[in-house]
């Protein structure tokens, strides 16, 4: 795909751009940080609106490891790890939707337990496209989910990173998205 105008029928959602998971956070996904000036590029973008997901975790959620869970503590809410990433552009923000704040439910989808697909139907949003963190896990879970509420869904493929807990974990992502009806675009690709 080529250049690609966007507009009100359109969305953007940036997930989980959080200090936390980014390098030096308490899971930092490889090179999380190289996708801010991209995103900060998508957010000067008019015409569509934007959305930034958050993870939010109360501080004993269940996918921390001493509750059992595969994770450390990450994205503990009103902590600094749960804090955007700094550089990130907020004043340019619609909407944030925190999610995976309840104990007991673990939630990768920005879809998930929020409000998330009624407002975008309220703005008249038709298509979404993806980008943020991770790849394999929160990218992955927002992109399928937007498919099966029946958006059009555009993965931005150069402003995504994977945590690849194990190797291809990523790219296995990219191809469930394919295959679900998941297109992909590059960044510089989209303009207002
Ligand atoms: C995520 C692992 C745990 C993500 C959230 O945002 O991709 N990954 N919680
Ligand atoms: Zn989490």
């Amino acid at each position: 795909m080529s250049a690609i105008s966007v507009g009100p029928a359109d969305g953007l959602i940036v997930v989980d751009l959080q200090v936390d998971f980014c390098p030096g956070g308490a899971l930092g996904v490889p090179e999380g940080d190289e996708i801010v000036p991209l995103v900060n590029r998508l957010l000067t973008v008019p015409g569509w609106f934007r959305v930034a997901t958050r993870d939010w975790h109360p501080a004993d959620h269940i996918s921390f490891a001493a509750q059992g869970g595969i994770w450390p503590p990450h994205c503990v809410a009103d902590s600094p790890g749960a804090a955007f990433h700094p550089d990130m552009a907020q004043g340019s923000i619609d909407l944030v939707v925190s999610k995976a704040a309840q104990k007991d439910a673990e939630a990768y989808s920005g879809f998930d337990g929020t409000t998330l697909p009624v407002e975008l139907r309220e703005k008249g949003v038709r298509r979404i496209f993806v980008c943020g963190l991770a790849t394999d896990y929160c990218v992955r879970a927002t992109a399928l989910d937007g498919r099966k509420e029946g958006f059009e869904v555009v993965v931005l493929e150069d402003a995504v990173r994977a945590v690849d807990v194990e190797p291809g974990d990523g790219e296995r992502a990219v191809e469930e998205m394919r295959e679900a009806g998941c297109t992909f675009a590059r960044s510089e690709d989209i303009s207002g």
